[in-house]
């Protein structure tokens, strides 16, 4: 009998398809010592139920998942059928893991506690981020972040399993359903990004070691509401302008962060008269990306203090948000009003 080596195809008759996600994640789970494979399960928990969300946005206009839910939710905002389908969706994965002992949702009012005390994780997540844009064909995205519980397993959930800061995350990510699918994340060991294979329903590494752009030229803020805007921040987009940057402004936030983190730009969400302590979230928006972003090179503050370190007390609590190319933000930072006490959101 003849035994041979196994040698590699180097005719390039059948390119090679890459590393999977999943595949990738095993890889990566001996970065953490002690690992017993809980976090690499859920993180393809959530991959899967952002493959099965991927499948009803690209076929949002032609089935009867689009538009208005007919409720608002905890934000007062207009809850979109596929916001809901996309909180079922994730609300199902998480829970059937078994990694998970409590979810915190932007479409839930109060913390979700699976009742599973063995759980070790706690994750936060906005299931459909830049809702506004589902109906019109523009990207819309997932953000997520996976915390480790404080409290012992076996005991129920308690208020420090959830209130904590950025810098605690064990994990974070976002799906971007966008001109591709793509899913990025970090563990805190550099920022990894996988692009969807619709045909083979695999997440192919195709960013590995992701390095944002320490400066840029592109500004991201919603100028609709420039009349609002404190001076400071005023005064700093105009020098975007008189620098002749680039305005891109897509509505959604992990669209306009994606292409900042790949471009090299800063996205910007101030605090606004109907939004006195900015729009965004900070347990389950500001925080997921602020580590990314730092992971990536990148920076996130909320004008005067790292994202990261801001200590939450309310579940749905908002922020301003100036989020990408560390000179950017160092340089948008410097224009910041930070003696202002700032109000509770
Ligand atoms: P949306 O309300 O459509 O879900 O997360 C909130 C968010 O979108 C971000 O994705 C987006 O960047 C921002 O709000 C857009 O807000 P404005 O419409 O006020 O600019």
């Amino acid at each position: 009998m003849k035994i041979l080596p196994y040698q590699p195809d180097q005719s390039g008759l059948a390119y090679s398809v890459g590393t999977t996600l999943d595949r990738f994640i095993k890889l990566k789970q001996s970065d953490f010592p002690f690992a017993s494979g809980e976090l690499s399960q859920l993180l393809r928990d959530i991959a899967l139920a952002a493959k099965i969300v991927n499948r009803e946005t690209t076929r949002a206009g032609l089935s009867n998942i689009g538009g208005a839910f007919g409720q608002v939710n905890v934000q007062g905002e207009e809850q979109q059928k596929l916001d809901v389908i996309a909180n079922i969706r994730f609300m199902r994965a998480l829970s059937k893991g078994g990694e998970v002992c409590a979810i915190v949702s932007e479409e839930e009012d109060a913390v979700i506690d699976l009742q599973n005390t063995s759980g070790k994780y706690v994750v936060a997540i906005d299931p459909l981020d830049g809702s506004s844009n589902i109906d019109v064909n523009i990207s819309i995205g997932t953000i997520f972040s996976i915390y480790r519980r404080k409290t012992p397993t076996g005991s129920p959930i308690q208020v420090e399993d959830i209130m904590q800061a950025g810098t605690e995350q064990v994990a974070a990510g976002y799906v971007l359903y966008g001109s591709s699918t793509m899913l990025v994340y970090t563990t805190g060991c550099g920022v990894n990004g996988f692009t969807y294979e619709q045909s083979l329903g695999e997440f192919f590494l195709s960013h590995p070691n992701i390095q944002a752009p320490k400066n840029g030229e592109i500004y991201s803020v919603n100028e609709g509401t420039q009349k609002e805007w404190e001076e400071g921040f005023k005064a700093y987009i105009d020098q975007c302008k008189e620098k002749r940057y680039s305005a891109r402004y897509i509505g959604s936030l992990v669209a306009d962060f994606h292409r900042n983190l790949l471009k090299g730009g800063i996205y910007l969400y101030p605090a606004t008269n109907k939004n006195p302590s900015g729009k965004l979230r900070l347990l389950y928006e500001a925080n997921a990306l602020a580590l990314i972003a730092e992971q990536a090179g990148a920076s996130a503050t909320d004008g005067c203090q790292r994202i990261l370190e801001i200590q939450p007390t309310t579940l749905h609590q908002r922020t301003p948000l100036l989020i990408g190319s560390s000179d950017m933000v160092k340089e948008a930072e410097a224009f910041m009003n930070c003696s202002v006490e700032k109000p509770l959101s």
